[in-house]
């Protein structure tokens, strides 16, 4: 059995019950065989199975009370997976659907995703299983100020720097930042997204949509393709596909479909970004109010998003939305390019097959990470005490962008399989976090 075939069996061996991981570890490990095979110091020094074992989980207790004075209790944690390139960096997810085993997957893509983006971060994601649909901005600020109060111990401007995700917002995180600020006493850049009256970046709300299409644009130009006249299916319609729809549009083509958790709209004549960020961004209310602003479009609660036929189709939403009925759907119907906006939202047998039929494919570690890269230039940012312009830092993002594209294409080809983003992504992502651990010894 090779290196990487027993480092997963013992993973998965390890850590029982957490499909999400599994599936994202198997993806990465697998990607990594000719690199393992051709580097025996990876091996000799436990690089793998460091890799897959966090630094350290912290899981908590998250006390609130709600608007009826009921104490309401939820599950609070971090997972601190890797900090040999630089303190650690991912987001917090608030939905009820989160565990541990969607956590360990998303901190341990993140890893490979930050190093992917150039910048010194290392690999982090937290979360609770709180809800803050239907709460009020008073229950929401109780939550995030009892999640701080136990989290503010273990982050910190140069130890980890926490930032959105599903569920966590400008509001949020300015909660957040709030009560770091009074149990600390100190003013750092300790998370990001923060709002731009108090140290956020310029572009970082639009970062993860925008970096996506650049992505998308450099990836369908290796075709002579772009977006100028074709047809786009962004699924969710929250931080990420807003802001993908958006680029997407003005690039020159058509967003005909959204959706959100409970339906899907199909606008043919292209969707109506001001609507859409006036119900979600502005009202927090459902994608079903579209029908208010445009009359003439449809609102689906049965069927799927990805029936809709598309030229480009960018998952936006959440891991494991796109499976393989879906990927032949698209097919079927001549999609030329996915590019994944959300992390995992492609399963793994929907991404061979879409591989396998020619379609060009956009790993979210790879496509996805302008937000995280845009985090690190506000951390920067934020360390200079400076704030640069939009311009200055959609411009860094762009750049960013397209050398994470070249990347994951020349890995690719290396290592002999031109084309393949995934593998390619796997492994210009891993090579420098190895390099950093081996340099640093056995820690
Ligand atoms: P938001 O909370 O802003 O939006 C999530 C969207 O997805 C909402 O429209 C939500 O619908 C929808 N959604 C969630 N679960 C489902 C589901 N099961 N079925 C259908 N729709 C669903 O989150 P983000 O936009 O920030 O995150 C979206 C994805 O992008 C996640 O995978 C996240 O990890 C990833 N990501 C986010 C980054 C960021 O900077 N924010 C950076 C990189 C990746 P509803 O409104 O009904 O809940
Ligand atoms: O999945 C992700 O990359 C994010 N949610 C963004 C993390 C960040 O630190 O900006």
């Amino acid at each position: 059995m090779s290196y990487t075939q027993e480092a997963l069996k013992a993973l998965i061996e390890k850590n029982p019950n957490q499909p999400e991981f599994h599936q994202a570890a198997t993806e990465v490990l697998e990607s990594l065989e000719p690199v393992v095979e051709q580097n025996p110091q990876y091996e000799k020094n436990g690089i793998l199975e460091r890799l897959t074992e966090p630094d350290r989980i912290i899981m908590f207790r998250v006390p609130w009370v709600d608007d009826q004075g009921k104490v309401r209790v939820n599950k609070g944690y971090r997972i601190q997976f890797n900090n040999a390139i630089g303190p650690y960096k991912g987001g917090i997810r608030l939905h009820p659907s989160v565990n541990l085993s969607i956590l360990k997957f998303l901190g341990f893509e993140q890893i490979f995703k930050n190093s992917l983006t150039g910048l010194p971060i290392g690999g982090a994601k937290g979360g609770s299983d709180f809800d803050p649909k239907g709460k009020s901005d008073r229950e929401v600020m109780a939550f995030c100020q009892s999640f701080i109060s136990e989290l503010y111990k273990y982050i910190g401007a140069d130890i980890d720097v926490p930032a959105g995700d599903i569920g966590t917002g400008a509001r949020e995180i300015g909660y957040m930042f709030g009560q770091f600020k009074r149990l600390t006493n100190s003013y750092e850049g300790v998370l990001t997204g923060k709002g731009l009256t108090y140290g956020g970046s310029l572009a970082r709300k639009e970062a993860t949509g925008f970096g996506l299409v650049y992505f998308a644009q450099e990836m369908l130009a290796s075709r002579g393709e772009s977006f100028s006249g074709k047809t786009v299916v962004v699924s969710g319609s929250g931080n990420v596909a807003t802001y993908a729809a958006q680029k997407a549009t003005e690039l020159g083509g058509k967003v005909v479909a959204m959706c959100d958790s409970t339906g899907w709209i199909y606008d043919p004549e292209g969707v109506d970004l001001a609507a859409i960020k006036q119900i979600k961004e502005v009202e927090r209310k459902r994608l079903s109010e579209y029908k208010n602003y445009r009359p003439a479009s449809e609102y689906h609660t049965d069927g799927v998003i990805w029936d809709v036929p598309c030229d480009i189709a960018l998952p936006c939403a959440t891991q494991n939305e796109l499976h393989l009925d879906h990927a032949k759907t698209l097919i079927k119907n001549g999609v030329i390019a996915v590019a994944e906006g959300a992390n995992m939202p492609t399963t793994p047998d929907a991404t061979i097959e879409l591989q396998n039929n020619g379609i060009l494919f956009a790993p979210g570690k790879a496509s996805n990470a302008g937000g995280v890269a845009t985090s690190a230039l506000e951390m920067s940012q934020n360390s200079q005490r400076l704030s640069w312009t939009f311009e200055e830092v959609d411009a860094k993002l762009k750049q960013i962008m397209v050398g994470i594209y070249r990347n994951a294409d020349a890995a690719a080809e290396k290592y002999g399989h031109k084309g393949n983003y995934v593998v390619g992504a796997n492994i210009a992502g891993f090579l420098k976090v190895a390099d950093a651990m081996v340099a640093q010894g056995v820690v």
